[in-house]
């Protein structure tokens, strides 16, 4: 599995790769207020390439449950001027975590790859800008509002409901002139999700790969891990990478993590298991 981000640069997707995490956000849960001046963010982009990354999420809202809005501007200050840094200093694919059309369309004039929107492109005028830029996005999945997302979540079946949205975007970015294989897509870990919620996604992550499109996941440090172990924050890596290691093995494509160094060690045993077990094509998926 490959994907394309322009004319001159491809990703080998056959084994799983690492998203490093660039917050810049002065309120991030675990490592917000370190990176927002460019050149801290350079340092550790540096280090995070240096330590395996294939692509940088940056982002400049913060999305954890019950954050509240930031506004356009300062959204645009906080990750423009970091975006224009590192496009022109590192050869890492640019990812950036926002739901603004103007912050899109900005990031992809100062050399960002790929758009990650939690809200699935929902603002007015995003999907003109998607499409007119051709580059890849993340399609996640999330139940309600960032604000609002984890007061008491339900579902009747968690994976089919996940499934549905995703055959619903698929279509509906295809008949907006998105070709499919431009489409990454994330179950939402957290996003409007108990504990339990977030393992039977994990336990079953394997069944999102009967669209045969990339699958991302981001665990790193989030509550079904603090929460369910009763640690804090800080003491979530180990948990973190079993986790990535769970989902890779079930042939996830893009881990998106706080700790690049530790998680790509434990990519590379789970690469080296899948290619031994003849795993790594996911071909022993059935349709969806
Ligand atoms: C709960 C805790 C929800 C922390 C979100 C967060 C993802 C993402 C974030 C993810 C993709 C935070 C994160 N999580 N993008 N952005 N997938 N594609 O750092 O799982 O606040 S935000």
């Amino acid at each position: 599995m490959k994907l394309i981000i322009s004319n001159n640069k491809k990703v080998d997707l056959t084994f799983p790769k690492v998203m490093g995490i660039l917050n810049v956000t002065p309120d991030s849960f675990f490592d917000g207020g370190k990176y927002n001046k460019v050149s801290c963010a350079v340092d550790r982009v540096f280090y995070m390439i240096k330590n395996g990354a294939t692509f940088i999420d940056i982002g400049g809202e913060s999305t954890r449950p019950g954050s509240d809005i930031v506004e356009e501007e300062e959204e645009m200050d906080r990750v423009i001027p970091i975006i224009e840094a590192l496009a022109s200093r590192f050869d890492t694919i640019i990812s950036v975590n926002t739901s603004r059309t103007l912050v899109m369309k900005q990031s992809l004039l100062v050399g960002a790859h790929l758009i990650n929107d939690v809200r699935c492109f929902s603002e007015k005028g995003s999907l003109d800008v998607i499409s007119k830029f051709r580059i890849p996005i993340c399609l996640v999945h999330m139940k309600g509002t960032p604000k609002t997302m984890q007061r008491k979540p339900k579902y009747n079946n968690i994976i089919s409901e996940i499934k549905d949205f995703f055959s619903e975007k698929i279509s509906y970015f295809e008949l907006h002139g998105i070709n499919k294989s431009k489409l990454l897509l994330d179950p939402g870990f957290g996003f409007g999700k108990t504990v339990s919620h977030n393992y039977d996604l994990l336990s079953n992550l394997k069944e999102f790969n009967c669209f045969e499109l990339p699958i991302l996941v981001g665990m790193s440090r989030k509550s079904m891990i603090s929460k369910f172990l009763n640690v804090s924050f800080d003491k979530c890596m180990l948990g973190s990478i079993t986790c990535a290691v769970i989902a890779a093995m079930q042939g996830a494509k893009i881990i998106r993590t706080h700790d690049v160094k530790e998680t790509m060690d434990a990519l590379h045993i789970v690469s080296y298991i899948l290619k031994k077990s003849n795993k790594f094509n996911n071909k022993d998926t059935n349709k969806c």
